[in-house]
């Protein structure tokens, strides 16, 4: 038994500059401290970050309302925190708590109970079957949400087929390659970087694909391993009234679906994620019939790590994996739920980072808890690099 004596709850910046929150749990054998992210692009279904008067209210209600009826229980009955959050926020989407709260309180009890048995949280969450490492998708260019004036497609990703730590700096090589190739293609032209450390220039969305490519093949070639191209469409950002709205071109939802399925043959994606937006499950069923063999296809504000709407997905056979933010839906039992249903289903489940982040390392562990075979976590940045390097330690540790 490892009882919660005290919580405590505080108010700390973001990756992006803006407010969260953090919540320290002590119990009579362990401590656990864990940090909540933020998206930029944020799904309609997902829980919601902070009660509408923003973080200083939810810390408020924390301290009034949630902290007391905490104290006493068993920060090890997982199960039992989480049912607690949920009697008390007594919404769908945890509007009164936040979501943003109620993962960090979720995940700290997780942390103070690891510590009490002294085991790394992997450990604790996964047992003897927390052992594969998953591989690391990063983005190397960014546009959508994440950057000003960048492509309309938010990410453009890479991974390295490698071991943990040759995949994590074939990542990062793939990321100077690209820069270097913006410089040499845009003489003089500013070259920034966007919220999750992806450069961030004025291209066109296959411009930028073609850019992504030719750094794969080029860090493929001096390295010796396979180097693959993905993307994250973030499609709803910039569908409006029936109709996808690029920049230079509007598509319907037919013709978006075969614009998908084109970008996937000709650049050999290993991986699109929201490529259509986040109604469209019968969409979502006919591009996944049409390239599910050969990429994957992954909801991410389709599904907003949410059992039910997994299910539906499931049964129309919309996609054939789910991206996991823990903070999209609230606890650790609601996205271990999530993922078991992914999973029992063949669906892979990605666990992932949002834009707006923090230090806390902990989708690193989660990834190796649950047995998630790929981790979507950015290339560079501290707020990046933090769950790079805990993968490369957790490495070690599995020889
Ligand atoms: C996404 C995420 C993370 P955000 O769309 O997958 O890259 O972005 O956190 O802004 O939702
Ligand atoms: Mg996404």
């Amino acid at each position: 038994m490892t009882i919660i004596e005290d919580l405590f709850i505080r108010k700390i910046i973001d990756s992006r500059g803006c407010p969260t929150v953090e919540v320290d749990v002590f119990t009579t054998t362990g401590f656990g401290r864990a940090a909540a992210p933020s998206g930029a692009s944020v799904g309609t279904y997902e829980a919601t970050a902070f009660p509408k008067n923003g973080v200083d209210s939810a810390i408020n209600f924390f301290k009034k309302s949630v902290a007391p009826k905490l104290v006493g229980k068993n920060a090890s009955n997982q199960r039992d925190v989480d049912a607690t959050l949920h009697e008390i926020d007594g919404t769908e989407k945890f509007s009164k708590i936040g979501g943003n709260v109620a993962v960090a309180l979720s995940i700290a009890c997780a942390k103070a109970s690891a510590d009490a048995f002294c085991l790394p949280l992997y450990k604790y969450l996964g047992g003897s079957f927390a052992s594969k490492l998953p591989k690391p998708l990063g983005n190397v260019l960014g546009g959508g949400k994440h950057a000003i004036g960048g492509p309309d497609i938010q990410e453009f990703l890479v991974t390295t087929f490698a071991p943990i730590k040759e995949a994590v700096f074939g990542n990062a090589e793939v990321h100077k390659k690209v820069k270097e190739e913006l410089k040499h293609r845009f003489p003089g032209a500013a070259i920034g970087r966007g919220d999750e450390g992806a450069w961030v220039a004025h291209l066109g969305n296959e411009e930028a694909l073609d850019v992504v490519s030719y750094a794969c093949k080029t860090v493929s070639e001096r390295t010796g391993f396979e180097i693959k191209p993905s993307l994250d469409f973030a499609a709803s950002e910039f569908y409006k009234n029936g109709k996808y709205r690029y920049k230079d071109k509007t598509l319907g939802p037919e013709e978006q679906i075969n614009f998908v399925a084109e970008l996937v043959d000709k650049y050999g994606l290993y991986l699109v994620e929201d490529p259509l937006n986040e109604n469209d499950f019968e969409g979502f069923a006919k591009l996944t019939e049409m390239i599910g063999d050969r990429c994957i296809v992954v909801g991410d504000d389709l599904f907003v790590t949410n059992k039910k709407r997994l299910e539906k997905g499931i049964k129309m056979g919309a996609c054939n994996s789910i991206l996991i933010k823990p903070n999209q839906i609230g606890t650790l039992t609601d996205m271990f739920e999530t993922v078991s249903l992914a999973q029992s289903n063949r669906y892979i489940p990605v666990m992932s980072h949002r834009s707006g982040e923090t230090t806390d390392d902990v989708i690193a562990h989660l990834a190796v808890a649950f047995g998630c075979p790929i981790i979507k976590t950015g290339v560079v940045g501290g707020e990046r690099t933090a769950k790079l390097n805990e993968l490369i330690r957790i490495g070690e540790k599995n020889g």
